[in-house]
């Protein structure tokens, strides 16, 4: 393993120092080492120690991959990653670019990122470039699609069900103590490359040999004494790995991740004199552990508090931990109300009191009524007319419904132009105004931005919603400056929404951080069809939690009279 991690640097140093435009020999050296750790079976920082010469490894490389397995981390590759945008190691990935184009395309287009990437090639500007023909730019928006269906990532949503779904039957299998989803699930990432399960069980082989038998098997990948991975009906990799329950808590931080927050835990283990891995953390040559069985006394043994899954990112989390600063993460208990909820009246699938039932139930206090405006006839946008007889049906609602409001909204389209599709004075007879982009996604980034901030310079705008606009798996974020949303959001005092919506998870967690930077707030709508969609509140809330948001961050956990007042101000 350690191998890999080593191998994954290296060739992420080549990639860079071919960006930089670097020696070719360097980044050549880089490229063979990385492959021949992929493939040396044997620890490779042991054989080095050992005195053992690798071949196609020199001095200076050996030297880093003792480095890396004393410290946990390369000093060198640190520096190096700050050297250029990240993003330009997401294009370097796709296929039909490699490094030369994407220096190509930085120095001379200033492209940073996939989504500008793609915009260039839509537009067609990178033809213009030296060895770029019409055909490379439709190669180029095929790697672009390949990249995000074909690394086969799975929504959180459906990763959700799958893993409920095992779990339920895996509390039936006998032996097993508890269990508990790990990986990239339980940091709430919104799309994930597999599902992570964590049993807890006396005799771990025992309970391995039951688990073909699970109703979700449908292909064994790989078996060992503690570790199955099998392949879903759906197709989906699941890992279920079976520890004893004394160390539970240490393989659930470890399985857990990021594999980034583990190196800095490792490191600031080290620093302590321990060592920490998935049996538990221990002090030098010491074969009990000081502390294995839960979180909360890994976390303990290296001097910080538990860290919530969704902020272990290497985010900043460590030092927040550190520094007794960590955010007090909202919850789904704090949510009062949905502020994103369709009816028949447009798309929806059911009525307005069946949808405002169904969030009761759900615990909320109040909703937002928010169908869509006349322009978008493909989901049976209403008409000022029908949006009035609508407001009339919700003010004889709220005369019935006990402790529950709801709120008149409306999603209103932003036009091309960056108008929106109902008059001011019917604007004005909403409570709430959300307005939303479903067309023109493909207009420079400079028109565009130009028809959000328009919007949200629109007196009566109280949220953006999904504002960048991206489908997982289909579509790319339009291309936005960011910042300049953020910066028209704080001035005019428009909140910026959390769509929970699986497909969405629109705005994401770093969205999310940098809305709170700017003194944004947010609100987490559903944007709910169908009362079973209320459910993806918690979609939304996994989100928030990414972003480091508390309570106050989110406008709808807010009691009704007051969410009202903050948009009025
Ligand atoms: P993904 O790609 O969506 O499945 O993301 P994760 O984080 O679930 O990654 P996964 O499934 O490969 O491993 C789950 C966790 O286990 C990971 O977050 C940290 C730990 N882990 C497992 N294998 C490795 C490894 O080879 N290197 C590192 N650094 N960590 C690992
Ligand atoms: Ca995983």
């Amino acid at each position: 393993m350690v191998n890999k991690e080593i191998a994954d640097i290296f060739h992420a140093i080549a990639d860079i120092l071919e960006i930089q435009g670097e020696n070719a020999f360097r980044v050549r050296a880089y490229r063979r080492a990385s492959q021949l750790l992929e493939n040396t079976p044997e620890n490779a920082a042991e054989l080095l120690v050992a005195g053992k010469h690798l071949p196609g490894i020199g001095h200076d490389l050996a030297q880093k991959i003792l480095e890396f397995s004393r410290t946990g981390s390369l000093g060198d590759y640190e520096k190096l990653k700050h050297a250029v945008p990240a993003g330009l190691l997401d294009i370097v990935r796709i296929p039909g670019v490699g490094p030369k184009r994407t220096k190509l395309f930085y120095d001379k287009l200033g492209i940073a990122d996939i989504a500008a990437l793609e915009q260039a090639a839509h537009n067609h500007r990178l033809r213009a470039l030296a060895g770029i023909k019409d055909k490379t730019e439709e190669h180029i928006l095929e790697g672009i699609a390949l990249i995000r269906q074909g690394s086969g990532r799975i929504l959180l949503a459906e990763a959700d069900e799958i893993a409920a779904e095992i779990r339920q039957e895996l509390s039936l299998v006998p032996g097993v103590r508890e269990s508990a989803v790990a990986g990239s699930v339980r940091r709430r990432r919104e799309t994930v490359h597999d599902i992570d399960i964590l049993v807890a069980a006396a005799r771990p082989p025992a309970v391995i040999d039951a688990l073909p038998r699970l109703r979700a098997c449908a292909e064994i990948i790989a078996q060992g004494p503690t570790k199955i991975s099998l392949r879903t009906h759906r197709g989906f990799p699941v890992d279920i790995r079976v520890v004893v329950p004394e160390c539970f808590g240490a393989a659930l931080v470890y399985f857990t991740g990021s594999p980034a927050h583990n190196v800095r835990l490792r490191e600031l283990a080290k620093r302590r004199g321990l060592k920490i891995n998935e049996y538990g953390v221990f002090a030098e040559g010491r074969e009990q552990p000081l502390a294995a069985a839960s979180e909360e006394a890994v976390y303990q043994a290296v001097d910080l508090p538990w860290i919530a899954p969704e902020l272990r990112e290497d985010q900043g989390e460590m030092e927040q931990a550190a520094a007794g600063n960590l955010p007090r993460l909202i919850t789904a208990a704090d949510i009062r109300a949905d502020t994103h909820v369709h009816s028949q009246w447009s798309d929806g699938r059911q009525s307005i009191r069946a949808m405002a039932q169904a969030l009761q139930a759900r615990g909320c206090e109040y909703m937002v009524i928010a169908d869509h405006s006349q322009s978008l006839g493909i989901a049976r946008g209403l008409k000022p007319d029908d949006l009035r007889r609508q407001m009339d049906e919700i003010r004889q609602l709220n005369k019935q419904l006990k402790n529950f409001r709801i709120l008149c909204g409306a999603e209103v389209d932003i036009t091309a132009g960056g108008n929106l599709d109902f008059e001011d004075t019917v604007l004005r007879e909403l409570d709430v105004v959300l307005a939303a982009v479903h067309s023109g996604f493909r207009q420079p980034q400079e028109q565009l931005t130009q028809r959000i901030v328009h919007a949200l310079e629109h007196p009566y705008v109280d949220i953006l919603v999904h504002p960048t606009g991206r489908l997982l798996g289909e579509r790319a974020g339009y291309a936005l400056d960011f910042e300049r949303i953020l910066s028209a959001a704080r001035r005019t005092h428009t909140a910026l929404e959390i769509n929970a919506s699986p497909k969405r998870l629109d705005l994401d967690g770093a969205h999310c951080r940098l809305a709170k930077q700017a003194g944004v707030k947010l609100v987490i709508g559903t944007d709910s069809h169908d009362t079973a969609q209320c459910a993806h509140m918690e979609l939304g809330v996994g989100i928030a939690r990414r972003g480091g948001l508390e309570a106050a961050d989110v406008l709808n956990c807010l009691p009704c009279e007051q969410f009202l007042q903050k948009l009025r101000t």
